[in-house]
């Protein structure tokens, strides 16, 4: 008896998804090993922390395939981008890579959606809202530097970024609290 509820196209792309975020975590883990050398220990932890959260969204996605008798296929993770030149830059990546995924996910959503995949639909629903919420954050990371002077902040401006990221409860839950089922 076949249990698998999924085309073999949407099973490759929730696949291929699944891997996007894991990318995601790796670009987020690498931009974090960065600022951290370079001293910015609060938005080093700041990246760290979603680093975890683009985890999750792995694990959410590696989770539905399973509950819907596809398989998942765990395949190489592409290299994470060449390191920011700046926070400035850091911040413009970040932001220019969560407008990049937000097209990922619409893309499934529209599969979905050509394909009366109601399931998926509803699915990718989630994915589609917290990619407001992530585009909204990286945006207001942008405003902060912008604000401070872009590619010529001061010294003294990002000491208080940082400062302020570090203390700054953000609204990523910490990984222990977090669940596949609420990443
Ligand atoms: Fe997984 O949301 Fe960012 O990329």
């Amino acid at each position: 008896m076949n249990t698998n509820r999924l085309s073999m196209t949407l099973a490759a792309a929730l696949n291929e998804q699944m891997t996007k975020e894991a990318h995601a975590s790796q670009i987020y883990l690498s931009y974090a090993s960065w600022a951290d050398l370079q001293g910015f220990e609060g938005i080093a932890n700041f990246l760290f922390r979603h680093a975890e959260e683009e985890r999750n969204h792995m694990m959410k996605i590696l989770k539905y395939i399973l509950d819907r008798g596809a398989e998942v296929k765990v395949t190489a993770i592409p290299a994470p981008h060449p390191n920011p030149l700046s926070i400035n830059n850091c911040f413009e990546k970040i932001f220019e890579h969560e407008v990049e995924n937000t097209k990922a996910v619409y893309s499934l959503v529209k599969m979905s959606f050509e394909e009366d995949d109601w399931s998926t639909w509803n699915f990718m629903q989630w994915f589609v809202k917290e990619q407001i919420e992530e585009e909204a954050l990286a945006m207001s990371l942008l405003d902060k530097i912008k604000i401070a002077g872009g590619e010529k902040v001061s010294n003294e401006a990002l000491y208080t970024l940082d400062r302020d990221l570090k203390d700054a409860p953000d609204s990523v839950e910490s990984p222990q609290e977090a669940t596949a089922e609420k990443p």
